[in-house]
């Protein structure tokens, strides 16, 4: 899979994507992360990018030409699958949308600015806006960066254990059961008997037990949910 974003602060994505898990998925080749600094493609030898808004108020906005010469450029050079504009007004990100976008093969993560983007890019070439929560970040890159996250750890063999993001927290609509490992005991708080007692079964059951107990008491809009979507129809 390849992620081509779109941003006026590249440096923003340094981080997040050049470590751990990400390395190590773009190391083995199950995914490529290209970063476009949108100055690259400014209108003019002052790097322009951004201007007044019409109509007047505080604030630039990007201009159409520079993003959409980044697009066409891109584009020029395979498909892409999706247009995402990262955007407190988008669509709210979640695991559900994670798995559907990590089935793709390229996508585009076009960065928000806080004054936004001149409407007619999201007209013309945006195929889906996405939010990561209720609540005000500086620009979109943060949100690309959680968004690119997400999706490729979903990758086929990009987990060390094949099984593991099938066991997450919200992959079956229910948060992830409670977790140990040694010692037995600390500060006079034990493990679990049943987890001692090499019986699969049983372990199984109580980490059902305890993912439905920590959904129903931390989040009963899943626990509903999760309840609905499993009666018989
Ligand atoms: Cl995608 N962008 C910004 N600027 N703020 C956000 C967001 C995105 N998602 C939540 N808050």
């Amino acid at each position: 899979m390849r992620i081509d974003i779109i941003t006026v602060q590249p440096g923003l994505l340094e981080g997040p994507l050049n470590h751990s898990m990400i390395q190590r998925a773009k190391d083995k080749g199950f995914a490529e992360i290209n970063v476009l600094n949108l100055r690259e493609y400014a209108l003019n030898r002052y790097g322009q990018i951004d201007d007044y808004q019409f109509g007047g108020g505080a604030g630039m906005v990007l201009m159409c030409e520079p993003i959409s010469k980044a697009i066409e450029d891109l584009k020029s050079e395979r498909t892409y699958d999706e247009v995402i504009y990262t955007t407190p007004d988008g669509e709210i990100w979640n695991q559900n949308a994670a798995n559907t976008l990590s089935l793709k093969q390229n996508i585009i993560i076009l960065c928000g600015h806080y004054k936004g983007i001149d409407e007619r890019i999201r007209q013309l070439y945006v195929t889906r806006e996405i939010s990561i929560g209720d609540y005000v970040l500086t620009g979109g890159e943060l949100a690309a960066a959680i968004i690119s996250d997400s999706i490729i750890r979903l990758l086929p063999g990009v987990l060390g254990n094949e099984e593991s993001a099938l066991t997450d927290s919200f992959q079956d609509g229910l948060l992830a059961p409670p977790v140990y490992t040694r010692p037995a005991e600390f500060m006079e708080l034990k493990v679990p008997d049943v987890l001692l007692s090499g019986n699969f079964k049983l372990i199984e059951e109580w980490r059902m037990a305890q993912a439905e107990q920590r959904t129903r008491e931390r989040r009963p809009d899943l626990y509903n949910k999760h309840n609905n979507d499993n009666q018989p129809h």
